[in-house]
Formats: C-alpha cells, structure tokens, sequence
C-alpha cells in the first residue's frame, strides 16, 4: 500500500478524536481519523454492558463549543445511559461531518518519529501508512480492557464478557447461571440488571467499594431550560470547579471534625439524598483527613448494613478504607440487590481466584460452576492505550522505555524526545479526575493552539523541554501527595495491574491546571520548544 501524506493523523474517534479533528480540519489542515471500533463513540462505543451510564450529569457532560448543538441535543434522564450518548456522539460526528475523515475498524500499530524530516510514520493493522507532521492521541484513558492472567481461562467452556468490550447486541442472560468477577464502577451498574435476568449470580468481591445512589431521573425541564438560558455562564462557572462539572451542586467548606454527631448525621443524610459525587462535597476535609474521610465512610456503612438484611452480606459489602479514594460509585440498588434469593457474595480477599476449569472457576478450594462469567476487572487506565502502540521517538526511544517508571509528560500534553506528538487528556492533566468531555475540548484547543504558534513562527517541530517535564511531574505528584488519592490501590495509580509502576497519574484540580496552561500560553508557550 502506498504511503499516504497528511498534516495530522487524530488516534481514536471518541469525544477527543472528534472535536480535534473538526478543529485541525476548520484550520485548513489535512486530517486523517484513526479508530478500532467501527463507529465513533471511544468509550461509549465499547462499554455497552447493561445498566452502563455516566457518572456525570447530562447537562455537564455534553460539547460547550458550539452553542446550536448546545441549545439543540435534548437529554433524558439525569444521568444519561450509555445508547443515548453513543446516539449524541453518532449525531455530532454526522453534524460536523466528520465521518469521511475516520478511517474505522482500524488499529494504529506503530508510530516512528523521523527526525530529519521532523514527521510520524504511522502504520495500522489494515496495512496502512501515513506519513504525517503532527500525531495526536485521542486513545482515551480507560480503553485498554484489563482481564486477569488467570490460569486456565482456555478451558472455560462458557461464555465470557468484559464489561468494557462488550458485544454489539447485548447480551441475554435469561435463565443462566453468571458469575461476575469485580466490584467496581462497571460491576456495580450492571449486577443489579443482571441479577433480574439469570436464574443464578454470583459475584467475586476482591475489595468492597463506597457506592451511593446516583438517584438518577428523567431531566427537571426547567432546570434544563435555566441552564439552557444562559449556557455560556453555566459552563464558565463549571469550569471554576475542581473537576469542571456542578457548577449548582452545593458544597461545603466547613469540617466534619467540628461538627457535633447531629449536625455530622443531618448533613452526610442530606449530601447522600442528593446522589452521585455530591455526597463527598458534604464537607470540605474529606478529602485531605483520614479522620475526617472516617466519619464519611461509617456513615456510608451505616447504609449499607440498613439496606442489605443478611448481616454477614452487609459486613462483606462495607468497604474498610477511604472513601473517595478509589473513585466512589453511583448506583441503582446494588446493595439492595444482595437481598436477592438468587445473588450470592463471595470473597476473594484473602483466597483468590485460582484457576479456571472447563466448569467455572475455582476460590478457596471450591468449584463454582457457570454458563456465563462477566470480568468487571477495569482497565489498564490511562497509559495502556498509549503503551500499547509502539510509539518512538527521537534516537529510537519507544515510549515505553521512556515511561518505565511511570508516565512523564509536559502538562499531560508532550512528552520530551516525543516532537510533534500530542496525548489528549494525557497522564499528568485533570482527565479522569474532571469532566472529561470539557477536558478534551480544553486539550483540543490547546494543541490547536500550540500548534498555529509552530505555523506562525514557521518551525518544524514543537517539543516538551526535558526540565519543563520534569518540574511538572514534580508538581503533578506534589498536589496528590496533599490530598488522600495516594493512599489505596486505585487505577489512578496503576495499582490494579501487575507490575505497573505505582505513580498518581492524574492532576487534581481543574482550575489551576487551566491557569497554568494560561501562564504557559502567555509566556509564549514557555515549556515548548520550537525546532527548524
Ligand atoms: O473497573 P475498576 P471498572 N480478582 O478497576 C476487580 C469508569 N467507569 O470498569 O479493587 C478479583 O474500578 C477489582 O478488585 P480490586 C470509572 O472511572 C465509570 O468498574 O482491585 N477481582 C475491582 O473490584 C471507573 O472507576 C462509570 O481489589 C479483581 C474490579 O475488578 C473506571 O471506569 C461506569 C481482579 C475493577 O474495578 C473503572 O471501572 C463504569 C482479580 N484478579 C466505569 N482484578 C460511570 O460513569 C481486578 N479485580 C458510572
């Protein structure tokens, strides 16, 4: 096949790929879309497991760049399910026309940088391959699915699901046996959903989780059309929060610590009739105190052992460490769900999951057997997309030599001896830890911006400076370190996979990310190094 010249080459057409490219394109650039699936949709498109939805409020989690689409997508439900924004991410890439420029069902494999001619030979699995200026990663940071190296897992003669790659027309579990293995966000949707279809489910809980009710609902029309109103100040405003969504959202700063026990009762009771994430803005020490973070957790035990009626169930399900720690989920009767005749717990904290048989599988000498089992085991979070292309760079560096220890990036932008080479909510930027939809419109623009400031000072390439790097890895790990992130074995750190190093990978705070890449940007893209 012959190589084909582009400007940019935009890897992944989820809500990143597809904002990108509509910006480069509206630049007069050359664009060619990458992406694995066969649709658009990045997440949205792989995570269609039953009872998938946002975690984020419709009304936050939705494009802020162009005020008709804004004003014309209606959404449903208070938190939108994951067919209805696989619908609004099909609808904008059709209102942008953006589908002619995405090359579908096709996986990048290598990207080699040259550097005489300061371009990126881009190769694909189809055979393809792009010889481009600019490469910008828009692979997202929760799509390479994780499934455990369990032993025997051939032999499994059942179906088997990963809940974030998961078959296009669904999945019927009527009358089925199902084991399900994991407790997290995706687990913690789709167990209740399961649960009323299969004769039998079993869950393998490795870590208890913090859930609360999302409390989810058709959308308030006037809270809708107030919003809709006034948009722009809405968005402003959610922007000045710490992870740019719930602008409207109450929060408060005072502690918990000099709260009596029934001002502390009244207003966790409060926070958690609310739904979802508000319920950690209850007070504003939980986050940074242990003690604090303690009485939050207790009250969220206190719910659980209400709820689920089996003692024994209740103690299992309540989860000992911090909460919000891991990220906290948001359900719809999960815990009420183990009051089901036929859902059972079993716990494979102390005795794991040994092996597979042709039957089922096997924990603490017992053989449980099934027709179906669901891995609800994660994701090899923010690096694994990027990881799994061999990318190199400058003298040959794959960047997988580069981030042995952990990710190292420029704002979560650049990465050093990488030029020319983008990574969209990247390690080292709010990404998961923010709204990601806003994060991905800031990242678009921003390297939009970087590089109409190569064109105009008509440079070849653009790079991260090596200290500059360095200082923001630094100030990266610095911000979490004053926080209670650090201390569990979450994603965030890449402690769910085996051998990955443990480094905090996301940048807490949305605002003054956002005022840095201002600094940045009014001190001539200090940090950024133009090459001729
Ligand atoms: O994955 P997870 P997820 N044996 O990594 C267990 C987003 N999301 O797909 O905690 C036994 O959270 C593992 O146990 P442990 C959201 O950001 C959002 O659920 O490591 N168990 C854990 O229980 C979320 O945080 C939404 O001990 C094993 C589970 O598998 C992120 O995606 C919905 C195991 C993995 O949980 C990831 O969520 C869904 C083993 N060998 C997802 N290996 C919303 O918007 C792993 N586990 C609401």
């Amino acid at each position: 096949m012959s190589t084909q010249r582009f400007d940019a080459v935009v890897v992944g057409a989820g809500f990143a790929g597809l904002y990108m490219i509509h910006l480069l394109r509206s630049e007069g650039l050359s664009v060619q879309g990458v992406e694995r699936a066969a649709g658009v949709g990045g997440t949205w498109y792989w995570n269609r497991y039953p009872g998938c939805r946002c975690d984020v409020e419709s009304i936050d989690y939705s494009y802020q760049f162009s005020q008709a689409l804004e004003q014309d997508w209606v959404w449903t439900e208070r938190y939108a399910a994951q067919p209805e924004i696989l619908a609004y991410a099909e609808h904008v890439a059709k209102r942008f026309d953006l589908l002619p420029l995405i090359r579908f069902e096709t996986s990048v494999t290598r990207a080699h940088y040259d550097e005489r001619a300061h371009r990126w030979t881009v190769e694909t699995d189809k055979g393809d391959v792009f010889d481009t200026r600019f490469l910008i990663m828009g692979t997202g940071c929760l799509s390479a699915a994780n499934t455990p190296d369990f032993p025997g897992l051939r032999n499994f003669t059942g179906r088997t699901f990963h809940t974030g790659l998961w078959p296009q027309n669904g999945v019927d579990f009527t009358g089925r046996r199902v084991g399900i293995i994991g407790t997290g966000s995706s687990a913690i949707q789709s167990i209740p959903i399961i649960a009323t279809q299969a004769a039998d489910l079993t869950v393998f809980q490795r870590t208890a989780n913090f859930s609360v009710p999302a409390r989810n609902r058709p959308v308030d029309p006037a809270t809708v059309a107030r919003v809709k109103a006034n948009y722009a100040d809405y968005r402003r405003r959610a922007r000045q929060q710490p992870a740019a969504f719930g602008p409207d959202n109450p929060r408060n700063a005072d502690s918990v610590l000099a709260a009596t026990p029934e001002e502390r009762t009244r207003r966790f009771e409060e926070y958690w009739q609310l739904g979802g994430f508000m319920f950690l803005g209850a007070f504003g020490d939980l986050a940074f105190s242990e003690e604090a973070n303690a009485y939050a957790a207790e009250f969220v035990r206190s719910k659980i052992r209400e709820t689920v009626k089996d003692p024994s169930t209740a103690e299992l399900l309540s989860p000992k460490g911090i909460i919000g720690c891991k990220r906290l989920c948001a359900d719809t009767g999960y815990y009420e769900t183990f009051n089901r005749a036929n859902v059972h717990l079993v716990d494979v904290s102390r005795q794991p999951i040994e092996r597979f048989t042709a039957k089922g599988l096997v924990t603490g000498g017992q053989e449980y057997a099934f027709d179906d089992v669901v891995f609800a085991t994660g994701f090899d979070a923010m690096t694994g997309s990027l990881l799994r292309i061999d990318i190199r760079g400058k003298g040959g560096v794959s960047l997988n030599e580069k981030w042995a220890a952990g990710p190292l990036t420029y704002l979560g932008l650049m990465v050093a001896g990488f030029p020319n080479l983008f990574t969209m909510t990247g390690p080292g930027s709010p990404s998961v830890l923010a709204n990601m939809v806003t994060g991905v419109e800031q990242h678009a623009e921003y390297i939009r911006d970087v590089i109409g400031w190569l064109r105009d000072a008509d440079a070849a390439a653009v790079e991260a400076e090596p200290h500059a790097e360095d200082e923001w890895v630094q100030a990266v790990n610095a911000r979490s370190q004053m926080t209670l992130f650090p201390r569990c074995n979450s994603w965030y750190l890449g402690a769910n996979v085996p051998g990955k190093p443990r480094v905090f990978m996301p940048y807490i705070g949305f605002p003054d990310y956002s005022a840095k890449l201002e600094s940045v940007r009014a001190a001539n893209f200090a940090g950024f190094a133009l090459q001729r």
